[in-house]
């Protein structure tokens, strides 16, 4: 009975970490031009539901954000960024390696 009740509350910790973290990357309109608009972003972002973790990156103009999906989604990130006047995009991270094959 009691290994029973144990096993449970292992399996039901287990799906506790199984968390469905995903990780999204937006660009903005307009666009991140300074250290302000950065700041700007991640102090607002972060408090939105679901948020993980956000990194801002000024050269490409990029915003990586860690969200979790169980309690937000993209269109939620977006409506976030529509708070603070920023319309936010999701870009198709998969075309990265033809950009980078091209140089060559
Ligand atoms: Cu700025």
């Amino acid at each position: 009975m009691r290994t029973k009740a144990l096993f449970i509350a292992l399996a039901f910790a287990s799906v506790c970490f199984a968390k469905d973290i995903k990780t999204v990357v937006l660009t903005t309109n307009p666009e991140m031009h300074c250290t302000g608009c950065e700041k700007k972003i991640k102090d607002n972002i972060r408090f939105e539901k679901g948020i993980k973790s956000i990194k801002t990156n000024l050269d490409d103009k990029t915003i990586t954000i860690e969200y979790d999906a169980d309690k937000t989604t993209v269109e939620d990130i977006i409506k976030g960024f529509e708070k603070i006047k920023y319309e936010a995009r999701e870009v198709q991270t998969t075309d990265t390696k033809s950009t980078e094959s091209t140089q060559h």
